[in-house]
């Protein structure tokens, strides 16, 4: 998969050589590059942003820097990429969305900063390429990067290679719609806390059984509207019995 970056902080993603991210990089199975914005402007202080149009508080990023970077970006390019803009006035990125983006051949992101970007930027690139603003939830960043970072590692985990176990991508929380069940393990006593005994008996169907429930009881609790959303065909007879 390829991931293209822009934004006036490419330092802002160097986590992104770290790590799995890092060796999927190294590897090929991702080819991430970052662009800073401001080598797309022609003036002597590199000016991303100006006052905003109609007054009011903060800077509003200009639309030319942003048509040079994408234009750049797209040139030639067949199919487009579909072009993500963290904004919190997107649309919430849950697991389905990652999964869906793990699935395309490019992304390209373009992380806004101050007040936003000029509306006339999502307008060309609406019409040029497959524009998705896209949120991490109800709360407000600085800047896209921090949702980049969030993003790129949620998707990019989910290519083949990426992970050594595929396992632990089945049984994670949000695989199945549910929370994950609580973890342990040794020692099987710690400052008289002992691991749930249904764990050590090496009773297959009972342990499966017990992590369903913790999963239902744990999703209840921290996450009803999790439960009102859950598909008839991952729930079975006993889950009710909970
Ligand atoms: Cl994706 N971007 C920004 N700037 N703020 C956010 C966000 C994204 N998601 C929540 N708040």
């Amino acid at each position: 998969m390829r991931i293209d970056v822009v934004t006036i902080f490419p330092e802002y993603l160097a986590p992104l050589e770290l790590s799995l991210i890092g060796k999927a990089r190294r590897t090929g199975l991702l080819d991430l590059r970052v662009h800073d914005l401001r080598t797309f402007t022609h003036d002597r202080h590199r000016t991303v942003d100006d006052a905003p149009a109609g007054g009011g508080a903060g800077m509003v990023m200009r639309p030319e820097p942003w048509g040079e970077a994408l234009d750049s970006l797209l040139e030639g390019a067949q199919p487009a990429p579909v072009v993500l803009v963290p904004s919190p006035s997107g649309t919430p990125f849950t697991q389905a969305f990652a999964h869906q983006l793990a699935a395309q051949p490019w992304l390209v992101f373009a992380c806004g900063r101050y007040e936003g970007i000029d509306e006339r930027v999502f307008e060309e690139y609406g019409e040029r390429a497959r524009l998705v603003p896209v949120s991490l939830g109800d709360y407000v960043l600085n800047g896209g990067e921090v949702a980049v970072l969030a993003i790129v590692e949620a998707v990019a985990r989910l290519l083949p290679g990426v992970i050594g176990n595929a396992e632990s991508l089945v049984e994670e929380s949000h695989a199945d719609g549910l929370l994950e069940y609580p973890v342990y393990t040794r020692p099987a006593s710690w400052r008289g806390r002992d691991v749930p005994a249904v764990l050590g008996s090496g009773h297959h169907a009972q342990v499966t059984r017990w992590r369903r429930d913790q999963q239902l009881r744990r999703t209840s609790e921290r996450r009803p509207d999790l439960i009102e959303r859950l598909d008839p065909v991952d729930t079975d007879p006993q889950d009710r019995a909970t």
